[in-house]
This record gives structure tokens, sequence and C-alpha cells, in this order.
């Protein structure tokens, strides 16, 4: 049975996931008016990812006896400057959320609650990979610069872009 306090922290969790599925449909659709396929097509994938975190956290509030509230969303950016601030912006979101996390399993240690510690493990490890591509994503774009055919290039293979972290390489 989770705690009032838990209850409510998770809810708070769920709503930034959906904020998150949000923030990054916007940018999808901002990148494919823009006609940077590659990019919004990875938009996409992240959006959908977000919205599964959010079911994740969804099912297990039930499950374990609160009741998962769905709230209004704060309404997302729709513009960017450049590709280049949107990503800027997809890490701060990432850094944001892993506090969040943070936060969280701080809490579920403070009410002593280990299933729910146990569980938000898989949000700690899946943070730490959000965030090294996105810092991936970033040093690549930096060294574009203003190259048109960088961009070109980095449009067509993003979805090519992986990672290996210590959490990845050692999996629980
Ligand atoms: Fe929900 O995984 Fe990042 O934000």
């Amino acid at each position: 049975m989770l705690s009032k306090v838990i209850e409510g922290a998770l809810n708070k969790q769920i709503r930034i996931e959906a904020e998150s599925s949000q923030i990054y449909l916007a940018m999808a659709c901002w990148a494919e008016v823009k006609g940077l396929e590659g990019i919004s097509n990875f938009m996409y994938k992240q959006s959908d990812e977000e919205r599964e975190h959010m079911l994740k956290l969804v099912k297990f509030v039930n499950e374990r006896g609160g009741h998962a509230h769905i709230s209004e969303l704060k309404a997302p950016n729709v513009t960017f400057k450049s590709f280049k601030e949107m990503f800027e912006m997809l890490f701060k979101h990432e850094v944001f959320v892993s506090e969040s996390i943070n936060d969280l399993v701080h809490i579920s240690l403070e009410e002593r609650d280990y299933a729910t510690h146990n569980f938000l493990q898989w949000y700690v490890s899946e943070q730490i990979e959000e965030e090294a591509m996105a810092r991936t994503i970033l040093d690549k774009i930096n060294l574009i610069g203003d190259d048109k055919g960088g961009l070109y290039l980095f449009d067509r293979d993003i979805d090519k872009i992986t990672i290996t972290t210590a959490a990845s390489e050692n999996p629980m």
C-alpha cells in the first residue's frame, strides 16, 4: 500500500512524464514542418517513450492501492530558434527529470517504501542513458556548427546514434 506522501510524489512524476511526451511531440512537429525528417522521427519516438514511462508509473500507482491522477498539462514550447536550441532544451529538460527522479528516490527512502525504491531504479538508469544521449547529440551539433551539409547528414543519421553507458553495460 502506498503512503499518501509517496502517492502524491508519484502522481507528480506522472505529470512530468506526460509533459515530457508533449514537449517532444511539439519538437517532432517543429522539425517535421522544417523538413528535418530524421530529427522529427527521433522526437516522435522520444515522445512515445515518455508516454510509456508515464504509463508504467500509472500502473504501478494503481496496482499498489493508490489512484493515478491524470491532470491537465502545461503547454510546451512549439517553436525554436534553431535545431541546436531545440536539443539544448531537450538536454535541460532531461536534467530536470533526473533531478525529479532523484527527489522521488529520496522520498521513497524517507518513507521506508522499498518496493517503490526498487521500482524507481529503472528510471534512474533510464535517465543516465537519456542524459548521455542528449549530451552526445549536442557534441555532434557543436561539431556541425553552421555547415548545411553536416546538418543534412545529422538529420539522415540521427537514429543511428547509439550510446553505451556504464549502466547499460552492467544491467541490473
Ligand atoms: Fe522519462 O525519461 Fe527522460 O525524461
